[in-house]
Order: C-alpha cells, then sequence, then structure tokens
C-alpha cells in the first residue's frame, strides 16, 4: 500500500463540531508554508458565534523587516463548506503591515479535550499533492505544554497520512506572547 498524497483523498475529522472545539489551543507542532510567517509562542482561540459561524483569534511571534520580532494579533472567519470539518478561513492582522489572506482550513482529527491537528494546503499541484502547505498540532489548555504521550501515536500517524511525517519542527511556548 503506497500513500498518493492526494489532497482531495486527506480523511479530515468526521462530524466535526465546532462548538465542541471552541476554546483555546496551544501550538505544539507546525508544518511551516513557504513564507513562514508564525515562529513560535503560537495560540488559537476559537469561538462560535451566534450566528453559528465560527471565528478566531490568534497569536504568535512573527519576524517583521527581517529582524524585528513581534508578537501577532491575527483574526479569522470561518466559511462552512458542504464538509463540517472543511472551512474557508479570511484571516488579517490588528496591524496593517500583518498577513492577511484567504487559506483552507481543514480540522484533520480531534478529541475535543487534548489534541487536534489541522491542515491546509495553499497551493495545489497539477497531479493533485500539495506543494505548499502548512499545518499545526494543537494541544490543549488542558496541556499547553505538549502532548499526553497517549495521544502522539495518533497524532504521527495524522501526520503520516497527510505526507508531511518528519516536516514538523517543535513550537515552543516562552512566555513572549
Ligand atoms: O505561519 C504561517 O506561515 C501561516 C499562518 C497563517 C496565518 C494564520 C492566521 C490566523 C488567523 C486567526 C486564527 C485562526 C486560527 C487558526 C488555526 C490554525 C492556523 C494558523
Amino acid at each position: 500500500w503506497a500513500q498518493d498524497c492526494q489532497v482531495a483523498n486527506f480523511q479530515t475529522m468526521q462530524n466535526f463540531d465546532k462548538t465542541r472545539y471552541a476554546g483555546t489551543w496551544y501550538a505544539v507542532g507546525k508544518k511551516d508554508p513557504e513564507g513562514l510567517f508564525l515562529i513560535d509562542n503560537i495560540k488559537a482561540q476559537f469561538t462560535v458565534e451566534e450566528d453559528g459561524k465560527m471565528t478566531a483569534k490568534a497569536v504568535g511571534k512573527v519576524n517583521i523587516l527581517n529582524n524585528w520580532e513581534m508578537c501577532a494579533e491575527m483574526f479569522g472567519t470561518f466559511e462552512d463548506t458542504e464538509d463540517p470539518s472543511k472551512f474557508k478561513m479570511k484571516y488579517w492582522g490588528i496591524a496593517s503591515y500583518l498577513q492577511s489572506g484567504n487559506d483552507d482550513h481543514w480540522v484533520i482529527d480531534t478529541d475535543y479535550d487534548n489534541y487536534a491537528v489541522h491542515y491546509s494546503c495553499r497551493l495545489l499541484d497539477s497531479d493533485g499533492t500539495c506543494i505548499d502547505s502548512y499545518s499545526l498540532i494543537f494541544s490543549s489548555s488542558r496541556h499547553p505544554g505538549g502532548l499526553r504521550p497517549e495521544d502522539q501515536p495518533i497524532v504521527t500517524q495524522r501526520k503520516n497520512e497527510l505526507c508531511l511525517l518528519g516536516k514538523y519542527r517543535r513550537v515552543d511556548h516562552t512566555g513572549f506572547c
């Protein structure tokens, strides 16, 4: 059995429930896209608004003007799609010099209480594989320091299914943001 790495075939979270997902998640691992933006101290807080739509705030350390480290405060709104685990994320920074854009936002897996695996493909190749992706591994506010040992094998499995095994780095939380 060989992985085909077709983005369209990636398994995402079944019956994703954004209400259960709401709350604060700490990034503990990240596969960077081209043109890395969020470096470390990355935290995301998801909310379900009264109209049922998901929004999020995120913070993280960024480098601007090549050598100036600061905390980026970012906002995102999530447009639902026919698949409850797949969203279109529109995002922008509170300051104009921060990144903004539109990315896919897929919830690959979560147990809602301890871990979550996020994935976004920015650029699809003509063969259906991804040329430019990023992915975050989140640990819940119950375990801000890192994943529980029992969650690690499943997260490793998901990284493998995304064809990204070995491409993640650790995301530190130093209190900078
Ligand atoms: O770090 C990068 O290079 C890519 C980061 C893309 C911008 C993220 C903007 C966040 C907008 C608001 C929060 C959303 C939460 C998202 C969770 C995962 C993706 C960062």
